[in-house]
């Protein structure tokens, strides 16, 4: 079975219609300080494998606002708790683009090298570039011994609205994807539009082929 690092029970929800039973470590990775999503997931997931002894996914992701730059992006989670969404949807004037993206990595790390390409390959990046290669002068934290991780990106675009719904957590009620708010939706509808639902597929499929859950 395969363990899911992270201290949000939302998305292990969310994993379980692509990878079955998951099992949940309650286990708080340090998230590096960066812009890059994948530099923070692959660092995580290498830490939680040493931690948890076993094979693991993590899942970092965050909400990238067109009118703010790309803000709150790597800091969502800090800007969640301490801002809110609701003030972050206030935060986008009238006159403002409203789009936003959000976007997931998901890092799986089992202590093992990979045959396709060698490690830290990234899937789903529009050229496969790697983790190593695309930070390589960011990501001191990666030094040799290490064990390789393979990371899933997933992106969904969407516009930021006045908060709707009553499902799923996090900024899902102020994040609309084709007129719905996520939180409008259930787990299934979301996972079929999401960045997370399209991150953990890609995951799903690479797990089946080499036949590693
Ligand atoms: P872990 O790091 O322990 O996994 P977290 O909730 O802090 O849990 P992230 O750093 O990846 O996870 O999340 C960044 C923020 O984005 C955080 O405030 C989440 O609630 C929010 N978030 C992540 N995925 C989301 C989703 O699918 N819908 C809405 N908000 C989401």
């Amino acid at each position: 079975m395969l363990t899911f690092v992270t201290t949000n029970p939302g998305k292990v929800h969310e994993a379980e219609e692509y990878l079955g039973s998951v099992e949940q470590f309650d286990f708080d990775y340090t998230e590096v300080q960066g812009e890059d999503l994948g530099t923070i997931a692959a660092h995580g997931a290498r830490e939680a494998y040493r931690e948890a002894g076993e094979p693991v996914i993590v899942d970092d992701s965050g909400l990238f606002v067109d009118a703010f730059d790309g803000f709150p992006g790597p800091y969502s989670s800090y800007v969640e708790s301490h801002v809110g969404i609701e003030r972050v949807w206030r935060l986008t004037e009238p006159e403002d683009d409203h789009g936003a993206k959000f976007r997931t990595v998901v890092a799986y790390c089992d202590g093992e090298g990979f045959d396709a390409g060698g490690a830290d390959r990234r899937e789903g990046a529009p050229n496969e570039r790697t983790v190593s290669g695309a930070s390589r002068a960011r990501a001191d934290s990666v030094r040799d011994g290490d064990p390789p991780v393979k990371i899933f990106e997933g992106v969904v675009p969407g516009t930021i609205v006045e908060p709707r719904g009553d499902g799923g957590f996090g900024y899902d009620p102020i994040f609309e994807h084709d007129g719905t708010t996520f939180a409008e939706m259930d787990t299934e509808e979301k996972n079929a539009v999401s960045h997370r639902g399209r991150a953990l597929a890609k995951l799903g499929d690479w797990l089946d082929e080499t036949g590693r859950v």
